[in-house]
């Protein structure tokens, strides 16, 4: 009761703020065709509220004495072309993060520039499709402040980001999606580190994405470009991702 009457106040307010309502806002309210209609517009509102709120809601963490014991590896273990085994070589030294697109100011950080950024650590749990789940530990660079150095242009709707690895037998880019909501999602990094060690190869090394509300899929690995796009059409198949283009995935993996 306390919170209908809480909205009804908050969307009281609201009318009261547009002026002009002001005036007949009493004898309306006693109008039982109006309050009907307020009330359904208090519905419709708390209800794309409340969908919102579950895109901003933070995934679960976990506790240290929680996490697997073992972090396993899925699809691309090792890129393994000349280009990737040169960085290995080189400790990734001269890996660069490339952010252009639609930005005011495109970037192209290397990993140490990338560890100077704001960073987050967090406990969770990755679900694979496939029908596995491991909680780690990822520590890296949260995305939204990257993209407010770059600059999202107005026009921007989607980040892809582009992978170091061709995939299968047909041996096309790795490649994944997300909107802006996720982009600045506070649990959405570039992460270096797993389980307190720098991400090895098998896991994505340098730098991989993990976007904590989305399935195993979306949570690109070798990342080497990220671009800010107005829509997905133009990008590879389409789809907005690799998985979503070759085997029809949802492009919004919600967990
Ligand atoms: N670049 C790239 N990213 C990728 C994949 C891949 O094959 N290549 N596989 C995806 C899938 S299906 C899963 S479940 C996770 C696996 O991450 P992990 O190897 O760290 O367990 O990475 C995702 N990101
Ligand atoms: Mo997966």
């Amino acid at each position: 009761m306390s919170r209908i009457l809480t909205r009804r106040t908050m969307l009281t307010g609201f009318a009261t703020g547009a002026g002009a309502l002001l005036a007949g806002c009493d004898a309306l309210g006693n109008n039982p065709t109006f309050r009907d209609l307020l009330f359904e517009g208090e519905d419709a509102h708390f209800r794309i509220q409340r969908s919102l709120t579950a895109r901003n809601a933070l995934a679960k963490e976990f506790r240290p004495e929680q996490m697997s014991p073992v972090f396993r590896a899925n699809g691309t273990r090792n890129p393994n072309t000349d280009a990737y085994n040169a960085h290995v070589a080189g400790n990734f030294a001269d890996w660069r993060v490339r952010v252009d697109g639609l930005v005011n100011r495109p970037l192209s950080l290397s990993m140490a520039q990338l560890r100077q950024m704001p960073s987050r650590t967090q406990i969770t749990r990755h679900d694979c499709v496939e029908g596995w789940s491991a909680i780690g530990k990822w520590h890296g660079a949260k995305l939204g402040p990257i993209l407010q150095v770059a600059g999202l242009k107005d026009s921007a709707r989607y980040l892809v980001f582009h992978c170091a690895d061709l995939y299968g037998a047909s041996r096309r880019p790795y490649y994944e999606s997300i909107d802006l909501v996720d982009a600045f999602h506070p649990q959405t990094i570039l992460a270096w580190a797993l389980n307190d060690h720098l991400l090895g190869v098998p896991n994505g090394a340098p730098v991989r994405l993990r976007v904590e509300r989305q399935l195993g899929y979306k949570q690109a690995k070798y990342i080497e470009r990220i671009e800010a796009v107005s829509s997905l059409s133009g990008i590879y198949r389409g789809k907005g991702g690799y998985w979503e283009d070759a085997a029809g995935y949802e492009w919004y993996g919600g967990i």
